[in-house]
């Protein structure tokens, strides 16, 4: 229960509803929204609505005031919620993950970055050398990883086109010592193509315009991306990023991380190859393809220190495969940019004898549910995902509560709520399972057309509840969602010949070399089949959940209050919807159909001895839990509460608000009270 602030600015947790009802949440959630209150609580969790402008909420004054306190100590922040996943990593030696989640633009990444920033700044007081540097890393890796994979889209100016799941690591003091980025499913198809309004990756933008003059004469660039195919689409959108400053920024932290000259100059003579082979152009006599020009072959050639007759060779032998080149040229590139950023930061000759045992806080910013007009492969990868990550929510918020329960000795009663794993098994199941039946449809040899594989689904799930001919109800509130089968057998078959792999790997540049191992091999080693797009996609994902479900959780919910970019407009349906499929409703019944709050013995006797004159001053009782009984007793809501081994626990959160109120209201009598006595009066 936030103490700064009164009930004016609505209920700082939603378990403080009168009645858990949706009017009431929303009504609550715009008026804390409209007065600049952007976090509430749901228990432990945060409910985060995009501001959409800059607050004064992220100070050093406000680090500190957050800075090893309670959650119910503060109004509702991110920094309460890091400060708990902290100190329960630091006191019990937890592993801890905090995961971030919500639509595009409702502020995930910020969020992830606020988080960042408070562990940063409450760790290594002492200033050690080394753990700064690996802060540094941690944080710089931000701006670098930002350059490559965020794009403007028509939702968000700053939009990440990638999963990324970050652990950061912790010796016995609490500092940290390292880290590890793992990133899921780039979008990399926005290298080629792009949305009406929407750019390509920040990274070329950058490069066009805040590469010197002499960079990129080297790279036989001009400094205008209106020139090139891949990014003349977004050449004249405007966007909140400078490019110029920013390209500054990202060459510095890519220098702190500890990329040598060579290699940042490798990353961006492979972005400038790529915009040449976007320029590329073949003509055709009917006979044969020939590529225009020969200059620009050269110059590809010499940016990725490949033969030119190679290089003309592969691409006109694969004319119809080159966009799959280009975009694995550039998911490559992200990759290896992402394995170059751990190798710094991987926690190196840890000794757990020596050092205590090595802590994780995990933070995860991934894609929330994407519902578009046209939803093809790339929304089922991202929703099926949701739908495992709301899985595993429900499960471990319920899970935690059946714990501290148990643990507590109180007796605790099942609540019911929508189990999505039939969803996740409609898609992930061995056999039977979506996946399984696209790849069964890829691993055939013959016409097997988009078309076909849908007839196929349509055969094999007739009967299950979440699966229409024709339309997969893949979702858990949106029983109408359709995804789009065009062109899905060929996105999850992810073809990428041989030919081009072979012809990177030949490359002299070491950093090229490096990122396309699988070039060496010879062709009756390639026969195997690699592992589809989806079944990748699983793996990673399945793996993920492994990662996060053994450590204890922490929630962000982030919700997006409009689609104007606005500050000052809430949009109460658009609000809902994402109130309705991020089951926060559910979660505050769960939070509520057990107990709303619990409290040490001691720290709840701190704060209300006052109201009860059997512990004010100071009680004479036998244990710190008969006089909490006694403050219980007093107020008459005996019926409401347990008693668990160390903690009171409040069944209804108005017990505690009548004790809220007393507790207000004798404030100013003792401060008078106070004072007299520091005056002498008394
Ligand atoms: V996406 O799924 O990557 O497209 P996110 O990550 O959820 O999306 P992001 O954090 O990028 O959204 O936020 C979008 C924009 O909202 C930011 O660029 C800021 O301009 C704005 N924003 C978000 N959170 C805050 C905040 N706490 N304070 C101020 C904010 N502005
Ligand atoms: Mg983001």
């Amino acid at each position: 229960m936030a103490e700064l602030e009164g009930l004016e600015f609505g209920k700082s947790d939603f378990v403080l509803l009168d009645e858990v009802t949706m009017e009431q949440f929303m009504e609550n959630l715009r008026l804390r929204f409209e007065k600049g209150r952007i976090y509430t609580y749901i228990g432990e969790v945060v409910v985060s609505v995009n501001p959409y402008r800059q607050m004064d909420i992220y100070g050093k004054d406000t680090i500190e005031a957050y800075r090893g306190r309670e959650l119910y100590e503060n109004p509702p922040h991110l920094y309460a919620v890091s400060d708990a996943a902290y100190k329960a990593m630091k006191r019990r030696a937890k592993d801890t993950c905090i995961v971030i989640s919500g639509e595009s633009g409702a502020g995930k990444t910020e969020a992830s970055k606020y988080i960042m920033q408070y562990i940063a700044a409450i760790t290594n007081p002492s200033q050690r050398a080394e753990v700064e540097s690996v802060k540094n890393v941690l944080l710089k890796s931000n701006c670098v990883l930002e350059a490559f994979g965020n794009a403007k889209t028509n939702r968000n100016d700053n939009s990440s086109r990638f999963g990324k799941y970050m652990d950061i690591n912790f010796n016995f003091n609490g500092d940290p010592t390292g880290g590890h980025i793992n990133n899921y499913l780039l979008e990399k198809s926005r290298v080629v193509h792009q949305q009406e309004g929407e750019r390509n990756f920040h990274s070329f933008y950058q490069l066009l315009r805040g590469g010197s003059e002499e960079t990129l004469a080297a790279f036989h660039l001009q400094n205008d991306p209106a020139v090139y195919v891949y990014t003349k689409e977004g050449a004249a959108t405007v966007t909140s990023n400078n490019d110029r400053t920013s390209h500054k920024a990202v060459i510095s932290a890519l220098e702190v991380i500890g990329f040598s000259k060579e290699e940042i100059n490798s990353i961006y003579q492979i972005l400038a190859s790529i915009l040449l082979l976007g320029n590329l152009q073949f003509e055709s006599d009917g006979e044969s393809v020939q590529i225009l020009g020969q200059e620009a072959v050269n110059q590809i050639s010499e940016l990725t220190a490949t033969e030119p007759e190679s290089v003309s060779k592969t691409l006109l032998y694969r004319t119809v495969a080159c966009f799959g080149f280009i975009t694995a040229l550039y998911e490559r590139l992200f990759g290896w940019i992402v394995g170059r950023i751990n190798t710094v930061i991987e926690v190196k000759d840890y000794n757990p004898v020596l050092h205590g045992k090595n802590t994780v806080i995990g933070v995860l910013d991934i894609y929330g549910f994407e519902i578009f007009d046209n939803n093809s492969f790339e929304q089922f990868c991202i929703n099926y995902c949701n739908e495992k990550l709301q899985q595993l929510f429900i499960e471990l918020i319920l899970q935690q509560e059946q714990a501290e329960y148990q643990r507590e000795g109180i007796t605790w009663q099942h609540i019911d709520y929508f189990n999505n794993q039939i969803i996740v098994d409609l898609v992930e199941q061995p056999h039977k399972g979506i996946i399984s039946i696209l790849d069964e449809a890829c691993l055939t040899v013959g016409n097997v057309t988009d078309t076909v594989c849908l007839d196929s689904m349509d055969t094999k799930l007739a009967q299950h509840p979440h699966y229409t001919s024709r339309k997969v109800r893949m979702h858990h509130i949106n029983p109408t969602l359709k995804y789009s089968v065009e062109g899905i057998l060929d996105k999850n078959k992810d073809l990428l010949f041989q030919d081009f792999k072979r012809l990177m790997y030949n490359s002299t540049n070491p950093v090229l070399k490096e990122m396309w191992p699988d070039g060496q091999l010879s062709i009756t080693e390639v026969t195997k089949r690699p592992l589809t797009a989806a079944t990748l996609f699983k793996n990673s994902i399945v793996a993920l959940v492994d990662k996060l479900a053994c450590k204890e959780p922490y929630y962000v919910r982030c919700i997006k209050p409009n689609e104007m970019k606005s500050p000052m407009l809430f949009d109460d349906a658009r609000c809902q919807h994402q109130v309705a499929y991020l089951g926060l409703l559910e979660n505050v019944m769960v939070r509520r159909a057990g107990f709303a709050y619990r409290q040490p013995y001691a720290r709840f006797l701190q704060r209300y001895k006052m109201t009860c004159e059997y512990t004010w001053p100071n009680h004479l009782m036998a244990s710190d839990r008969e006089a909490v009984e006694a403050i219980v007793t007093q107020h008459g809501f005996q019926d409401d509460v347990a008693y668990g081994h160390t903690k009171l626990f409040v069944r209804t959160p108005r017990s505690l608000f009548t004790l809220e109120q007393e507790r207000a209201a004798l404030i100013p009598i003792l401060v008078l009270f106070l004072q007299k006595v520091w005056r002498g009066a008394l």
